[in-house]
């Protein structure tokens, strides 16, 4: 196995799915809620001919507000086509569309990095934290099958040893795609049963293994403690693990995911981000506030419910399919 590029395993996915003749959606259509903000803000800005004068701005910047690019963001992109327009002279739509698209890409860029699996450590350890429901158990059932299909030998932890029905929703997981999950009887204790995953995973020359945890809030601290000795204990077997520790946030929550990633960060010193059900919401602006705000690489988003649905982010890709129409 040589280094081993996300995106390239996924363009196997891609002509898998298309010979199944199954279609694979358009981002943009995926996007389609939050796409709605950015198209009622800026059809006016664009429409041919129309002035570009302070009330138009003035309009955009309230749309960006409500898509939750927040106050910083959107200050940003406002300041940045407001020295394009020059007063006396009218702007020509299309050169400030480019503009906005180009400053949007900027934006994203640098927390474009996707998730690489390097040939050693086996395995490669990803920790996924973050807060009840944001997405956690279904990102790794997405994340594992991805990962088969490309080629990987993947272990999972069933480190949600909180509620109840964890640890099923995960075996089924396992069971639909031919993964072995490493698992305790609910109210074990979660850094033991990772350690036994590892522990296992590492006997068995395993690639990945990807250790669930159960949801909280950054402001529980005994949970958070937790987290930190699931880390601490894991380092035992693997001075580096966990390789990848992952917050998975969901999109629908706005400011809110970014209070959370802050958080997570402060505490755990994350690696990677995924933000889920980007599909469902209007708020899939709070990516942008993420990227400047964290700087965090940001992996995947999440776009709905099939196993395609979890995708590499890619900026322009991204600002492209908002922009869309
Ligand atoms: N539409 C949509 N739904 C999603 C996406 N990702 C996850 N979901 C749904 O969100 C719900 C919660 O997902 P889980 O994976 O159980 O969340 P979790 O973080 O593991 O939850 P806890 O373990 O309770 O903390 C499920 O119904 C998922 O199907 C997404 O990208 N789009
Ligand atoms: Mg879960």
């Amino acid at each position: 196995m040589g280094l081993f590029s996300f995106l390239k395993k996924k363009k196997n996915d891609d002509a898998v799915r298309d010979s199944d003749g199954t279609s694979d959606e358009q981002l943009d259509q995926k996007l389609e809620r939050t796409r709605g903000r950015f198209a009622s803000g800026l059809v006016n800005l664009f429409t041919g001919g129309s002035k570009i004068d302070e009330d138009l701005l003035e309009e955009l910047e309230n749309e960006l507000i409500t898509a939750d690019l927040g106050v910083p963001v959107t200050e940003r992109v406002i300041e940045s086509l407001q020295s394009r327009v020059t007063p006396d002279q009218s702007q020509e739509s299309d050169g400030l569309r480019q503009a906005l698209r180009a400053e949007l890409i900027n934006i994203l860029q640098p927390v474009e990095s996707p998730l690489e699996i390097p040939d050693s450590p086996d395995p490669f350890v990803i920790l996924v934290v973050g807060v009840n429901g944001s997405g956690k158990t279904t990102t790794i059932g997405k994340l594992a099958r991805q990962l088969t299909d490309g080629g990987q030998s993947v272990m999972l932890a069933a480190g949600d040893t909180f509620r109840a029905a964890a640890v099923e929703q995960l075996q089924t997981w396992g069971e639909r795609n031919n993964v072995t999950v490493v698992a305790q009887g609910s109210g074990a204790d979660s850094a033991s049963v990772i350690f036994d995953a590892l522990q296992s995973a590492k006997a068995r020359n395993i690639d990945v293994l990807i250790a669930d945890t159960a949801g909280r809030l950054h402001t529980q601290d005994g949970l958070m403690d937790e987290l930190r000795k699931v880390k601490r204990v894991m380092t035992k077997l693997d001075g580096n693990a966990p390789h990848e520790t992952l917050i998975v946030l969901d999109g629908g929550t706005g400011q809110n995911a970014l209070n959370q990633a802050r958080s997570f960060h402060e505490a755990m010193q994350l690696d990677g981000m995924v933000v889920t059900k980007l599909d469902g919401t209007a708020k899939g602006g709070i990516v942008f506030a993420i990227a400047q705000e964290l700087g965090i690489p940001l992996r995947f988003i999440g776009v709905g419910e099939r196993v395609e649905d979890l995708r590499v982010f890619q900026a322009q890709e991204f600002v492209d399919a908002l922009l869309a129409g």
